[in-house]
């Protein structure tokens, strides 16, 4: 029986062109966002890919996961006085999400982070150099903390992006976004 054999050069440049191929595969795949928002409830929402960068902080999976509960839709409360985001939402596994996780707001909006006491700890950090894309805002509540009884808030006084995350449960896909408008 005849049998024909690649030299190793050319076994090396199929198995590495193979590769090539794998990566852009699911590249592809990060890619495919649904923005139909037949959801029935109400809620005004945005597109998130008005705000490429808010898309891709929640989608990301080079730096920590992406956010489960982002379904590619900004929830719109800039008619909103009082926000309010759950620290602690169901997401990510278990207790491990922001709710909702992207909001936009108006400028001069105090948002109020409510933990739950779900998910164990957490915090709410906005630090540039440690996330993808642009945050236009530095803020942090400090160190993860457990528990119901425990707040942050921040005020939002000019236009701008936030992108921020819990420092425990990055790694899990706790990411949330502000859009100040
Ligand atoms: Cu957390």
């Amino acid at each position: 029986m005849a049998r024909s054999r690649l030299p190793d050069v050319d076994r090396r440049t199929v198995l590495h062109s193979v590769g090539a191929l794998s990566t852009a595969g699911l590249i592809g795949l990060a890619g495919c966002a649904g923005d139909d928002n037949g959801d029935g409830n109400g809620t005004d929402t945005i597109p998130g890919s008005d705000y490429p960068a808010v898309d891709e902080w929640m989608t990301e999976t080079d730096i920590g996961d992406a956010d489960d509960t982002y379904e590619g839709e900004i929830v719109d409360l800039r008619d909103d006085s009082d926000v309010t985001i759950d620290v602690g939402a169901e997401g990510n596994g278990d207790g491990y999400a922001y709710g909702p996780s992207a909001v936009a707001v108006s400028t001069g909006t105090e948002v109020l982070w409510d933990w739950t006491g779900e998910g164990s700890l957490h915090n709410v950090e906005a630090e540039p150099d440690d996330q993808i894309g642009e945050s236009d805002y530095e803020f942090s509540s400090g160190e993860p903390v457990e528990g119901a009884d425990n707040e942050y808030s921040y005020t939002f006084d000019e236009s701008g992006i936030a992108l921020y995350h819990c420092e425990p449960h990055l790694s899990l896909g706790m990411k949330g976004s502000v859009v100040v408008d």
